[in-house]
């Protein structure tokens, strides 16, 4: 037996389920990005508005801009998947009821606009990744929602909102400069007006972390459930969303969400974020893959590593966040959340994409600490342990793939630094990747504290490294 609105009924009773009246529900979301991540978050939150009840236009229409899996996943459950919260005292299911239709972009994009454009639809979200702001081809996030927009322009039809949720400073502005770019290039200038008039693009922070799902996930899931769910989400039960509340069109109520009405509030939380969380993610995966403790829990197991990425964001990384007292407990908490035995998130997973995540994740903080002329060696070791993870090969002589849209450019550049006979100008050469390290290229102070990190993770070894860090 399949998840299924008609299967619902026999689920065991601890399993949470939608109690609202799905069928009555119209799509006033279109979310582009249908991963984990946003079945984790998004999804989850508007759930709850749902079950609050008084929110009927709100449910998500989700759209796979390439793959069908998904797709393919829940449209037999109708949208239906469960949501498994883990952590070292157990699990708690939850069958999610907010994605009505799971849809894929694969006509060149026409049919996702015409749904952007369909009347009731007032927020277009994206949780598409990092890399995904580069592109502005026709079947692109950002395409899409050009021709969507474009289109309601065209039939006359009100704005909407356009909600990035992506891991990147200043989400929505990013967003909205790629759009209206674009719609400078291609659509009449009426278009361009009214994009930058009357469609808003609010800046945002998420935070939870969901590791990629298993078959085992699958196996235990449909065990507990009594039904196969084809597709349920793991995560951690920790959640947090804070948005700038300028919606063109209304938004759900979604409980518990921060609500600020100020840019600069949301780009505190962002700093914080970006900084702390997915700084030290970053850092922790790198020396992770390379070590050979292929989860983060793993990873946290090891005092050495511990101890370092705690150091890490209270030495070089807290002092640089301004605009907002880190949270009491903040980081103790952090730590904990890594530790959190019950997700097996692969280092791998976000060791990927590190040429698209590092500036906002270790470089900002890098130039802060610059100008305040403070040290940064332990940054530096993080990003050494980048420069190192990209050579493909870990302390036990395994190759792997570096998955990334740069690893071509990036290692003709390991190429070229190798031919160097001066240890200090291989390093040199290293920080010469422009999209990365932009005017940090050649920074003396940088490349200073590269040299002796670089050298003891490839002499030592990881371990040994974080020993002496
Ligand atoms: C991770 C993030 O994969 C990665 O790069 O750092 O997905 C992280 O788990 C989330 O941003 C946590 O909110």
């Amino acid at each position: 037996m399949r998840l299924h609105p008609s299967t619902l009924g026999t689920l065991p009773a601890a399993v949470q389920r939608p109690t609202y009246d799905r069928a009555s529900l119209r799509c006033g979301i279109v979310h582009l990005g249908l991963g984990a991540f946003v079945r984790a978050h998004l999804a989850a939150y508007t759930d709850a508005a749902l079950d609050a009840g008084g929110a009927p236009d709100w449910g998500i229409a989700g759209v796979s801009l390439r793959h069908p899996d998904t797709r393919d996943a829940l449209a037999p459950q109708r949208g239906l998947y469960t949501l498994a919260l883990r952590d070292g005292d157990g699990e708690r299911l939850q069958v999610v009821g907010s994605v009505l239709e799971a849809l894929v972009a694969d006509d060149g994009g026409a049919a996702i606009a015409q749904r952007i454009a369909d009347e009731p639809t007032r927020i277009v979200s994206l949780t598409v990744t990092e890399k995904a702001y580069a592109s502005d081809a026709p079947d692109s996030a950002v395409g899409l929602i050009l021709q969507g927009l474009s289109l309601r322009h065209a039939r006359g039809l009100g704005p909407v909102t356009l909600l990035s949720l992506d891991n990147l400073p200043s989400n929505g502005h990013v967003l909205r400069r790629r759009v209206l770019a674009l719609a400078e290039r291609q659509g009449p200038a009426a278009l361009v007006g009214w994009i930058g008039t009357h469609c808003t693009f609010p800046c945002s922070m998420v935070d939870r972390i969901v590791p990629r799902t298993t078959d085992s996930d699958r196996e235990r899931i449909a065990a507990a459930l009594g039904v196969h769910d084809a597709w349920p989400v793991v995560a951690e039960p920790f959640i947090d969303w804070v948005v700038e509340d300028r919606f063109a069109a209304g938004r759900p109520d979604w409980p518990g969400v921060r609500y600020v009405a100020t840019h600069d509030e949301v780009a505190a939380w962002e700093r914080l974020k970006l900084r702390m969380v997915n700084g030290a993610h970053s850092a922790l995966a790198y020396l992770g893959v390379v070590a050979g403790w292929t989860t983060v829990d793993i990873a946290m197991a090891q005092p050495a590593l511990r101890r370092y990425i705690d150091a890490m964001l209270r030495d070089e990384v807290e002092p640089t966040l301004t605009g907002l007292a880190v949270p009491t407990g903040y980081r103790a908490r952090l730590l904990q959340r890594f530790a959190n035995p019950a997700l097996a998130h692969r280092c791998a997973q976000i060791a990927m994409d590190g040429s698209q995540k590092i500036p906002q994740r270790l470089l900002g903080t890098v130039r802060d600490r610059l100008a305040a002329g403070a040290p940064i060696a332990q940054l530096a070791l993080a990003l050494a342990a980048w420069l190192h993870f990209l050579r493909g090969r870990d302390e036990a002589g395994n190759d792997y793939a570096i998955d990334d849209p740069l690893a071509p450019m990036l290692q003709a550049l390991l190429r070229d630094a190798d031919a160097l006979p001066d240890p200090r100008a291989r390093v040199e050469r290293l920080t010469h990747c422009a999209p990365v390290f932009g005017d940090l290229a050649g920074e003396p102070r940088l490349v200073d504290a590269l040299v002796p990190a670089l050298r003891s993770l490839r002499e030592r070894g990881v371990a040994a490294t974080l020993d002496a860090a």
